[in-house]
């Protein structure tokens, strides 16, 4: 194999959260073992490429499934707060979804499969549970107030780049 000179490849994503907050129901269920938990959210890394096929009714942000073929795993760092904070995922959808009170940097690394040769690529993403107050509002709303406001999203778009790729992972890129 070669290395594919003066040409560069990218493929979009788009990674970041969800949060919404605990329904009455989970909170008891949680009662025992987190009574202090809030929300639940999910962090992941998604498609961007496939996200305009998506059906508009649907609120998922980006295609969840379309990544497996070039990416090997992608893995989650948590707050140390967290049981077993470094979460490996291995195949799509490439995600973690928990329970918690804070927000926090998450560390999310993505590595390829082996045939691409690539260094690992590492982002950072502000796990983001609490609406942009209102002015003249407080900076955490109060839950009931949460509730009625929906689920917080917060999605960075950004590019995986690959300088010079093998020919042999060209081809598993652009023959997907
Ligand atoms: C803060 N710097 O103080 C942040 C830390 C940590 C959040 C937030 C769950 C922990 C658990 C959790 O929400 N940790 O499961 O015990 O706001």
């Amino acid at each position: 194999r070669e290395r594919m000179k003066n040409l560069s490849i990218h493929r979009p994503i788009i990674y970041g959260n969800v949060a919404s907050v605990l329904t009455p129901k989970q909170r008891e269920q949680l009662a025992a073992t987190a009574p202090d938990h809030t929300h639940t959210w999910t962090v992941a890394v998604r498609s961007a490429a496939t996200a305009a096929d998506q059906d508009p009714e649907s609120t998922m942000v980006g295609g969840a499934d379309d990544l497996g073929y070039f990416i090997k795993r992608v893995t989650f760092k948590l707050h140390e707060t967290y049981a077993n904070p470094v979460r490996n995922i291995d195949r799509p959808p490439f995600e973690v979804t928990e329970t918690g009170w804070g927000e926090f940097e998450i560390q999310i690394k993505i590595t390829f499969v082996a045939d691409a040769a690539e260094k690992p690529i590492t982002f950072y993403h502000h796990l983001k549970l609490h609406p942009w107050p209102a002015p003249g509002e407080p900076e955490i709303p109060p839950l009931d107030v949460a509730v009625k406001l929906g689920p917080v999203h917060s999605w960075q778009y950004d590019e995986l780049v690959f300088n010079e790729p093998f020919n042999t992972f060209l081809d598993t890129l652009t023959k997907h």
